[in-house]
């Protein structure tokens, strides 16, 4: 067996080999000819499709299995030392039960299978911000997407050097192979899955699962769940935002960070193609920031990714141009369908389908059909260096200066256009309030409203009130004068007619140049109790075919809606035990503010 000059890391790959009982280990360099011939296997696996090497040169797809296909947040699990760290928003399990559990389901679980050893790094490996991560994974799947995901291989070991720190991932699909077996396309564990995170020794340990953010344990375990708690320790912030740096017509590139849910419009509004004439959008990341103070005050961040793990259907030539160029080679399409002559098709790609295709299962599939094509939670995963908008300074180890932060989410009703934040405290308090209706991106009831504060209720490795304070605390080490702007943004409000108000992707550049003509002073604003809401005149709408009453309706905050999101709010405050004192009072004035509005 290869062995590194790392002791640590040798022994304890050794002793995960002797718990996992692969029938060998491989230790990945992290090289395209490694990645081609994993990929080649995969073709002969049937895991991977080649698509037509014309139109998709490099590209292929992979179907799942059918109860395999979005994280699975009921069996997530944060197994701090102590339930209370753990919070009202987490699963939690005690650690020792835990790991005694997993160590029974890993034993053997690797059997007949190739036991991949992955050093990776989040962000820039030359960036103070990296994080290494080691996964050992029985899914060649998974390491291809690995080497797309994150910077990985053997400079990732040469950084570790004798005795670096690594947070240990161990992944098993959990689908051992007997002597002679055939394996399936996509083994997993159709009954039994588990994602456990231990923040205080830096673990993460995945059983069942090879999807997405289950399996590739560099992106939501490690970049979100452990690194909020290292964040919470090391006086920084891991969060679910989107970076992109924007240039107005001769004014000076700024840089913006935005939380939405999960499948929300982070990288929609990454990869925006603004129809403000002469404004810019460049791309520094679709998914994940880690944001820390720079030696002048501001906030700096970083994307910790090096690819794009995207949701595929709703993307098109009218929404998302920028994605579907960034989408033209070198791509792994999981459960898109297949078109007869080697192509990939979802829904929301074309107006019209044609007239066959084989659908996310493997099944014919016609216009007739009732079922969707592609699954709703189909994903791209594609290098960040070939999307044509990325920013160039994208890998800058000391990250962007980000002048303005943007939370929102999916909500038909209440919550309007654009707010911008009194103060850091009061963003602080709107981005605890969030809520969204539920998407595809995990397993659920799509549709219904959940309060899911700052985007991170399934990502935050531990308590959320504590999560909350956090904040305050970061706000309050901060010049003011310096601190991002912080914005409310929603851009799924809906008509009587159900219909959405506001058309939204490229269109939400206008809603960008409001809030960096907050930022730069010179935008008007109406004082309402929710905080700064545009006047009409100041949201330039110039060549949008959008009626005045469409526009009254983004705009409105409609007191009778306010009063009862207030009390919706309480009942979510109501479910921490922990929770800032200066919350309750934002909660309390807005209540006020709105009492006062009544009568007044
Ligand atoms: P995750 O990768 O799951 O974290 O999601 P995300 O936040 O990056 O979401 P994404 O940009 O992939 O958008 C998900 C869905 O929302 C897609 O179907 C988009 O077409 C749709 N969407 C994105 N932006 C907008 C918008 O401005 N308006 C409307 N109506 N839909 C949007
Ligand atoms: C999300 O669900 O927010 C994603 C996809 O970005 S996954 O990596 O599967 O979590
Ligand atoms: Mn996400």
């Amino acid at each position: 067996m290869n062995t590194t000059k790392h002791p640590g890391l040798d022994a304890w790959v050794e002793e995960w080999e002797s718990t996992c009982s692969p029938a060998r280990v491989v230790w990945c360099d992290g090289s395209q000819r490694e990645f081609d011939a994993l990929c080649r296997e995969l073709v002969a696996a049937g895991t991977l499709v080649p698509l037509d090497q014309q139109t998709c040169p490099g590209s292929f797809l992979a179907r799942s299995d059918p109860s395999d296909v979005a994280r699975v947040e009921e069996q997530t699990f944060i197994c701090s030392n102590s339930a209370d760290n753990a919070g009202p928003t987490n699963n939690w399990c005690d650690p020792n039960e835990m790991r005694a559990k997993l160590r029974h389901w890993f034993r053997g679980s690797m059997a007949g299978r190739t036991m991949y050893v992955v050093p990776f790094c989040m962000g820039p490996i030359d960036s103070p911000f990296a994080r290494i991560g080691v996964q050992l994974t029985d899914s060649p799947y998974v390491v291809v997407s690995m080497r797309i995901m994150t910077r990985m291989g053997r400079s990732v070991l040469e950084a570790l050097g004798t005795d670096g720190e690594f947070v240990r991932c161990v992944h098993s699909v959990g689908a051992p192979l007997t002597p002679g077996e055939v394996d399936v396309p996509w083994p997993c564990d159709p009954e039994t899955k588990c994602i456990a995170h231990f923040p205080e020794s830096r673990e993460i340990w995945s059983y069942g699962s090879g999807y997405g953010g289950n399996a590739l344990l560099g992106k939501k375990c490690l970049a979100l769940r452990i690194a909020s708690v290292i964040a919470r320790d090391e006086g920084w912030l891991a969060e679910h935002m989107l970076i992109l740096a924007v240039t107005p017509p001769g004014r000076p590139k700024r840089y913006v960070a935005a939380a939405f849910p999960s499948a929300c419009g982070k990288t929609n509004m990454a990869m925006m193609v603004p129809t403000l004439p002469g404004w810019r959008v460049e791309t520094v990341g679709d998914d994940i920031a880690w944001l820390r103070f720079g030696d002048d005050g501001r906030l700096w961040a970083v994307n910790p990714e090096s690819g794009f793990f995207g949701v595929a259907p709703g993307t098109s030539i009218a929404t998302n141009p920028v994605a579907m160029a960034t989408l033209k080679s070198d791509v792994i399409f999981t459960n898109v369908a297949l078109t007869d002559d080697l192509n990939v098709w979802w829904e929301g790609m074309d107006s019209d389908p044609p007239p066959h295709l084989t659908d996310w299962r493997g099944h014919d599939w016609t216009p007739e059909s009732h079922l969707p094509a592609a699954h709703p939670n189909a994903r791209f995963t594609v290098a960040a260096a070939q999307c044509p908008s990325i920013a160039p300074e994208w890998e800058d180890p000391n990250g962007v200066p980000i002048s303005a932060i943007l939370f929102g989410g999916r909500r038909a009703t209440t919550v309007p256009l654009i707010v911008q934040a009194r103060s850091w405290a009061h963003g602080v308090f709107l981005a605890s309030t969030m809520a969204s209706e539920r998407t595809a991106a995990a397993a659920g009831t799509v549709g219904e409203v959940r309060r899911d504060p700052f985007a991170m209720l399934p990502f935050c490795g531990y308590h959320m009130g504590d999560y909350f304070a956090h904040w305050l605390a970061v706000g309050a080490l901060g010049d003011p004068a310096r601190l991002p702007a912080l914005f409310f943004v929603n851009w799924f409000r809906k008509g009587n007619d159900g219909q959405f108000l506001w058309p939204g992707y490229g269109e939400n550049s206008r809603a960008l140049a409001w809030a960096l003509g907050r930022v730069e002073a010179n935008a008007a604003a109406v004082d309402s109790p929710i905080g700064y809401v545009p006047t009409p005149g100041s949201l330039d709408l110039g060549g949008l075919d959008l009626a005045d009453a469409a526009v009254e309706s983004l705009l409105r905050v409609d007191p009778a809606e306010w009063i009862a999101e207030v009390q919706a709010i309480k009942t979510h405050y109501g479910t921490f035990d922990r929770l800032p004192i200066e919350l309750r009072e934002e909660l309390h004035a807005l209540e006020q503010a709105f009492a006062v509005e009544q009568t007044g």
